[in-house]
């Protein structure tokens, strides 16, 4: 399959009851990648590229430009993972797709989903440093729940890793302050990779490792989560 939109929509696939690893084969790409796809329930088809709770092994995102390029982690419905650009690369470029962010709060006392969706997301090829671009954003809210839109700030950014610095921030690595990897700016804004906080900590705190997304009360992420499908499908 091409993608998990294309095997979500294949027979041969209809049985999957959850989220599972399967190997794809965009129809531009050289090679095989393996991914996680959600196959079953709210809405078959997607392809994670991001997972990241509080609740499941703990997994180091702090990692160089080869195992962001290729992916690294526990690929699994459980697990923390990212999924590699040069996969991102290929599937949102070999036809349209919108991408999802899913992200859980802990705000006062109870655990609430918030998500937001990019039209037409895609991910450049290593030469340009893996940019992305989309048409347009949105948040269709989760039971009334808005998101904030956090990818507008990292527009034409390069990715960085610790040992890859294209980040804009003359004075700092921003990778290596934030012990992740993404499309940074400057090296005081937010870290979506980071690391997810237990509902106990409910809000923002100054540590740069600490997972972080933009809301407007500064709670705290213990979870992210972030998958692509293809459009019209
Ligand atoms: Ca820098």
């Amino acid at each position: 399959m091409q993608d998990c939109t294309e095997g979500a929509q294949t027979d041969h696939y209809k049985d999957f009851t959850e989220s599972s690893m399967f190997h794809i084969q965009p129809n531009n790409a050289p090679r095989t990648y393996k991914v996680v796809c959600n196959m079953d329930g709210w809405s078959p088809g997607w392809t994670y590229f991001l997972s990241r709770s509080f609740d499941r092994a703990d997994v180091n995102f702090s990692r160089p430009w080869a195992e962001y390029k290729h992916g690294f982690g526990i690929f699994n419905d459980q697990g923390n993972f990212w999924s590699g650009l040069d996969m991102m690369y290929h599937v949102t470029n070999n036809r349209p797709h919108k991408m999802r962010v899913f992200l859980l709060f802990q705000e006062e006392g109870k655990l609430v989903y918030r998500k937001y969706i990019y039209n037409d997301f895609k991910v450049s090829s290593e030469s340009y440093g893996y940019n992305f671009t989309f048409s347009s954003a949105g948040s269709p809210g989760v039971d009334n729940n808005p998101a904030i839109d956090g990818m507008s700030a990292f527009l034409g950014s390069r990715f960085s890793t610790y040992d890859v610095d294209n980040d804009n921030d003359n004075n700092g690595n921003c990778a290596n302050i934030h012990q992740s990897g993404w499309w940074f700016t400057t090296c005081d804004g937010f870290n979506p990779t980071g690391q997810p906080q237990p509902p106990s900590v409910q809000y923002k705190t100054s540590d740069p490792t600490q997972l972080s997304w933009p809301h407007s009360l500064n709670y705290s992420p213990v979870q992210i989560r972030m998958f692509v499908i293809a459009e019209n499908s």
